[in-house]
């Protein structure tokens, strides 16, 4: 049985709307496609510090962090490759909940040894009319959203394997963030860890 829940204006929750069997085939096509665009560490513009978090992409664009800014590009980072396609299954997920043109990007976040993301926006798109829609995978994670100043009150929710969360309307700029991983409280993941799946819309 799935639950949803209306967090703030614009945020839709679905808790574990990905069963265990289907956590476990999207888990196995996303490791397939990590093989071939494994996970780099990004690293902070100007200060060249490194994300505690490694990432990877899926899609026709790739989101990516180095010293010299933020940007979308086709190719990895650090193999020059394209980047593989995204999982059909989470192209479904896209098309059954977003009132949008396909999803360009699939980001791949990998979370383990106390791994987390500050507080920030997403704004390197061209299209926010399109909403952002998040799948987690593998351990519990502390997610806190808030307004769309980087001040002002926010709400913390636990984001778990399986949870699907679409982020649009006046929350889509909404500043946002991890603030911890629960390490043991999943499986799922060989190695452990949690893997966030983001879908965006790029180009209008
Ligand atoms: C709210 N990832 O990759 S997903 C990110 O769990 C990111 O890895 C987190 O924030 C993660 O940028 C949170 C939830 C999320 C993603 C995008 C959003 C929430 C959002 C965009 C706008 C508002
Ligand atoms: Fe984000």
């Amino acid at each position: 049985m799935v639950t949803t829940l209306a967090l703030l204006p614009g945020v839709m929750v679905w808790r574990e709307k990905i069963s265990h069997a289907g956590q476990q085939d999207l888990l196995s096509a996303v490791l397939t496609r990590l093989e071939m665009a494994p996970f780099y560490r990004p690293r902070m513009p100007g200060s060249d510090k490194e994300f505690s978090v490694e990432e990877s992409n899926f899609g026709s664009l790739g989101w990516i962090s180095d010293k010299t800014g933020y940007r979308y590009q086709a190719n990895h980072p650090v193999t020059g490759a394209p980047w593989p396609d995204i999982p059909p299954a989470l192209m479904d997920l896209w098309r059954g909940i977003a009132d949008a043109p396909d999803a360009e990007c699939c980001l791949v976040n990998l979370y383990r040894n106390g791994a987390r993301m500050g507080l920030h926006q997403d704004k390197d798109e061209r299209n926010f009319a399109a909403p952002v829609v998040s799948v987690s995978l593998g351990d519990e994670a502390l997610f806190r959203i808030g307004g769309e100043t980087r001040r002002g009150p926010t709400q913390s929710v636990v984001l778990s394997s399986g949870d699907v969360v679409m982020f649009g309307g006046s929350a889509r700029l909404a500043y946002h963030g991890i603030d911890r991983v629960r390490a043991g409280s999943s499986s799922l993941i060989p190695g452990g860890g949690r893997i966030n799946l983001t879908l965006r819309r790029v180009n209008a």
